[in-house]
């Protein structure tokens, strides 16, 4: 962890019903994966949660009425920040693996998509935000090589139980323009670099980067209730309104 404390907008995806024999328990209460971004702007381009299959989670009670699932590391950073239903105290109705939320349906804030699924993430770390984090392929490069490698190898969706059906409607969506690299800036950096899957860390790493500098500063976006206004611009308006209604809230560590 760095020096400076780091705020993330942890994005509400609700749990769609019904639930899998696992969660259960959960019934009747309104079940979210907390997925912690940097870039709450892009939500309009998600196309699946990702999880650690090894990764251990619950299911954490935030106040009376809503269950987060993320890692227990985070439900207690969160008690500290007022998101427990008893004070600084986590509430853990049940211990989940990433297992077993692999295919739970979704309804996720601003996505285009109506619902999408959870997917298996094998970078993911489980020491950094929630160890949940959304997929939007068109502008993370993570993201991007995480989903190809699901789409172009079946033994690989095979491994994690992952049907056709979760993945293969779901494709990028243009949501932010960078002058240098179009409108899908994470698919053309990874296409550039030739990197070849998602465990390609050092040139994954270029990848960020690159879309990361240009996209701050030159990015635009496409569509939303910003559309036309720049990245930089667009993004605290986007969480601002997040937090508003609910979708969203807010977290440092
Ligand atoms: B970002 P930083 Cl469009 N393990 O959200 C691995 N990655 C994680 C994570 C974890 N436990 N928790 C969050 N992340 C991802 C959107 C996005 C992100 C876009 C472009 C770049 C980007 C959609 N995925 O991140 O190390 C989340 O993905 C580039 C690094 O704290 C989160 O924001 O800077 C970002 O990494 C936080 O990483």
């Amino acid at each position: 962890e760095g020096v400076q404390p780091q705020e993330y907008t942890v994005v509400k995806m609700e749990v769609l019903p019904p639930f899998p024999t696992k969660l259960r328990p959960l019934d009747g209460k309104k079940v979210f994966l907390g997925a912690a971004t940097l870039r709450p702007e892009t939500m309009y381009g998600q196309t699946n949660a990702w999880v650690l299959p090894d990764g251990e989670y619950g299911a954490f009670e935030i106040n009376e009425t809503d269950v987060f699932i993320l890692t227990e590391r985070a439900a207690l950073n969160l008690a500290y920040q007022n998101f427990s239903r008893f004070p600084q105290k986590p509430s853990c109705l049940i211990e989940l693996s990433g297992y077993d939320l692999i295919g739970l349906r979704l309804k996720s804030p601003l996505s285009f998509n109506e619902f999408i699924y959870a997917l298996p993430m094998l970078t993911i770390l489980t020491d950094k935000g929630t160890g949940i984090v959304t997929s939007v392929p068109s502008d993370a490069p993570d993201d991007y090589m995480a989903l190809h490698d699901l789409k172009q190898k079946p033994a690989f969706r095979a491994k994690y139980g992952v049907k056709d059906e979760w993945i293969m409607p779901f494709d990028l969506i243009p949501i932010i323009n960078i002058p240098e690299f179009g409108d899908m800036a994470a698919e053309k950096v990874c296409l550039d670099l030739k990197i070849k899957s998602q465990n390609e860390k050092e040139k994954l790493a270029e990848a960020k980067r690159l879309t990361y500098l240009r996209g701050f500063t030159d990015g635009t976006m496409l569509v939303g209730e910003f559309a036309g206004r720049k990245v930089q611009e667009a993004k605290p308006l986007v969480k601002a309104k997040l937090i508003e209604t609910g979708e969203a809230i807010l977290y440092s560590e």
